[in-house]
């Protein structure tokens, strides 16, 4: 017997909130938070929800993520990117980019960085976000931005 494919598996996200919708490609479940303060602040609200801020595992998931927050511009204040979320990467203290589990970009699957990204811009951003699908380096707690919690099942 093979595993089950990702379209056979529960589309139970295992919590109790319905803002995290299954996502069939990926395998996993995600929900959009349209202003989160910090980096740190989204990190502990995904955590707190029982998830952790999205990780990027592939080119798919990037597409994914990238129609996350296309689909919920509804949320969106006037003065905020809608195509612009923090999700679960950061520099670590030797100057690496890691996700919340410890691993590399490349390690955990897509290090696909926006054009002159990361910039470092004002040499004060710390923090990940996806742009557009692509990644991009951001300020930890300067600007608030949206973000991408992923529970996988
Ligand atoms: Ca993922
Ligand atoms: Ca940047």
């Amino acid at each position: 017997m093979s595993d089950l494919s990702d379209t056979q598996r529960s589309p139970s996200c295992g919590v109790n909130d319905k803002g995290y919708e299954w996502e069939p490609s990926t395998g996993s479940c995600y929900k959009y938070h349209p202003i989160i303060k910090s980096w740190r602040r989204a990190r502990d609200i995904c955590l707190h929800e029982g998830g952790q801020l999205a990780i990027i595992n592939s080119v798919t998931e990037s597409l994914v993520l990238k129609n996350i927050y296309l689909k919920n511009q509804i949320y969106r204040p006037p003065h905020m990117d809608p195509n612009h979320a923090f999700i679960g990467f950061r520099k670590s203290n030797d100057g690496n980019w890691v996700t919340v589990n410890g691993q590399s970009l490349a390690e955990a699957g897509f290090d696909r960085w926006a054009p002159g990204e990361p910039n470092n811009y004002n040499g004060a951003e710390e923090c990940g976000s996806i742009r557009v699908g692509l990644l991009n380096d951001w300020p930890c707690s300067k600007h608030p931005l949206p973000c991408i919690c992923e529970i996988t099942p």
